[in-house]
């Protein structure tokens, strides 16, 4: 998979960044307040194609992927965010219950940072579990060139599995010749947004990882694509799901043609299977054709191990809303034809196609719409949201989960989350409580959406 010619263009593209301040510090072991690395946002190329090197791709660290973030619950994490990009940038931890002042959001939370210009992240999260990091600014050319990588905050508690493998589930719009085209269209954008031509899982085409035949491995993965929602299934081998979105399952199931949309993670248990050299697959059955995103292959003599043996997974200290005593909110997802959003340093698309509320708004520009609810830091609320769209959105809220309760459309699991993937002409209650102060962003995740209108905030203080 890791070819000699893509490790010697990584180490290349690394050694033309290793004269400046570059990756200090580590990010596969514990990071530590007083221990803080810097993080550079920078230009550089990739091998995603057998076309040779991508030009334009835009990547975090000195390696040609964006690193996988190792955080462990409850203890200080800080990162100096160095913007060597030309243009202005941000960090959004997806999912990370955090100080508003590091939400990452521009103009809300933040000033964006411009090139050549840093900003220090220090926070702790409270929730062990798989989220993501990525760009609040320009957000569908920074995300769609490369700019989203996971986090991984550890519970020290966490079951023994016998491997873990991490997957960036996403895609690239490139051309025949391996370079990126255009990043959307506005007629999809004012649909389900433009898909992109090549798939990747950890930039790379169908990789294959090995892992110990009948071995236990906790399989973390987001999707982190702008646009693609998946149906998920794993072919030659039993996958659980273990999490959703961070927090733990309240009871385990068999990953079956499971949807997720841009922004959610999945934690799964895969039993390799028995048989050294049998691959299993794990597949997007979403679509026209089913895609295999990633093969896993198994490894020496079986280890015989039984997913049913492992214990749960720590529960993270989530508020429980208080339902008797909820305040309701309604938010209306709409179509939007209201006048095109003037140009925001932030990158605006130039159009509005969405709202929320009968309000557009495209983010990222300096002068935000006023807050759609403001709640009171405690209580509880009840979002009451409705799609009579003929588009699935994946609704993300930043700063605070909320427990999905009821929906005329799709049966609920029990369980705490960022995401929610709403479908056409659903109703769905999201119950929540306030315990975070700050302004708060709730957009559609499918980045088009998000910039062409789908997007609010909420205020608790
Ligand atoms: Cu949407």
């Amino acid at each position: 998979m890791l070819t000699r010619r893509t490790l010697m263009k990584g180490a290349l593209v690394a050694g033309a960044y290793a004269g400046g301040v570059g990756l200090a510090g580590r990010f596969g072991g514990l990071a530590k307040a007083e221990a803080a690395a810097t993080l550079v946002a920078r230009p550089g190329e990739a091998m995603i194609t057998d076309k040779g090197p991508t030009k334009g791709v835009m990547t975090y660290g000195d390696a040609e992927i964006p690193p996988v973030l190792r955080m462990r619950r409850g203890e200080a994490f800080a990162l100096r965010l160095d913007n060597r990009l030309d243009e202005p940038t941000t960090i959004h931890w997806h999912g990370l219950r955090i100080d508003n002042r590091m939400d990452g959001v521009p103009f809300l939370t933040q000033p964006y940072v411009y090139g050549g210009d840093g900003f220090d992240y220090a926070f702790t999260p409270p929730d062990a579990g798989t989220f993501w990091y990525h760009p609040h600014c320009n957000t569908l050319t920074q995300i769609g060139r490369g700019l989203a990588g996971l986090v991984v905050v550890e519970d020290p508690a966490d079951p023994v599995f016998d491997a873990e493998i991490v997957l960036n589930l996403r895609d690239w719009r490139l051309g025949g010749d391996g370079q990126f085209i255009a990043q959307f269209k506005p007629r999809d954008a004012a649909r389900a947004g433009t898909f992109g031509t090549v798939r990747t899982a950890n930039w790379r085409q169908s990789p294959q990882y090995d892992a110990p035949a009948g071995g236990l491995v906790r399989l973390r993965l987001a999707a982190t694509d702008v646009t693609r929602i998946l149906a998920l299934q794993m072919e030659g081998a039993e996958a659980t799901v273990i999490a959703l979105d961070g927090n733990p399952a309240a009871t385990r199931f068999a990953l079956d043609h499971l949807m997720i949309g841009p922004g959610q993670r999945l934690d799964l248990v895969l039993r390799m299977p028995d048989t050294e050299g049998a691959v299993a697959a794990l597949k997007d059955l979403r679509g026209t054709k089913p895609a295999t995103l990633a093969t896993f292959r198994a490894t020496g003599a079986s280890l015989k191990r039984d997913a049913r043996d492992l214990p749960p997974l720590a529960r993270n200290p989530l508020p429980e809303p208080d339902l008797a005593a909820a305040t309701e909110i309604p938010f209306i997802l709409s179509a939007s034809a209201e006048e095109r959003p003037k140009d925001g340093i932030c990158g605006s698309l130039g159009y509005n196609f969405w709202a929320i509320n009968k309000v557009p708004w495209a983010d990222d520009t300096g002068d935000p719409t006023a807050p759609l609810a403001e709640m009171k830091a405690g209580k509880t609320y009840i979002f009451n949201v409705e799609n009579p769209t003929p588009q699935v959105h994946p609704l993300h809220l930043h700063g605070l989960v909320f427990r999905p309760m009821n929906s005329n459309k799709q049966a609920i699991r029990p369980h705490f989350s960022d995401t929610y993937l709403i479908l056409p002409d659903e109703k769905v209650q999201l119950a929540l409580v306030a315990d975070n102060p700050g302004d708060w962003v709730f957009h559609c995740h499918i980045i088009e959406h998000q910039k062409t209108g789908m997007t609010s905030y909420v205020r608790v203080v």
